[in-house]
């Protein structure tokens, strides 16, 4: 019965071995990717600057009650359109680069997103 129980103990070792050894799974943040959110309120854009790595989802959301826009100013790389209250706009900014926007619907309201 001394050669039963010492091939229990080991089989007891292998077992609790193997556990040590399962990958555990990766980590949620691992893989979510950066994002930062900007209000648009009282005719602004809140804050008016922000400095995020690159990769950062942007999203702006309208919570005034009249209409604006996010348009950048080249007016190529993101452009919005109206967006009502309560409705978003999102883009991502995959290149560093100083990204200066206004509103197209009031010219005055102006803001920048700063890429790192
Ligand atoms: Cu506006």
């Amino acid at each position: 019965m001394q050669s039963h129980s010492h091939y229990m103990r080991i089989t007891a070792l292998s077992l609790l071995t193997l556990a040590l050894f399962i990958p555990q799974p990766s980590s949620a943040a691992d893989t979510t990717a950066a994002a930062v959110a900007i209000k648009i309120d009282n005719f602004s854009f809140n804050p008016p600057t922000i400095t995020v790595p690159t990769g950062t989802q942007v999203t702006w959301t309208n919570q005034d009650d009249i209409p604006h826009t996010v348009v950048s100013d080249d007016k190529t790389t993101f452009k919005s359109r109206a967006l009502d209250t309560d409705e978003k706009f999102s883009f991502t900014f995959t290149k560093p680069g100083i990204y200066e926007y206004f509103c197209s619907i009031h010219p005055h309201m102006t803001a920048k997103v700063i890429v790192q």
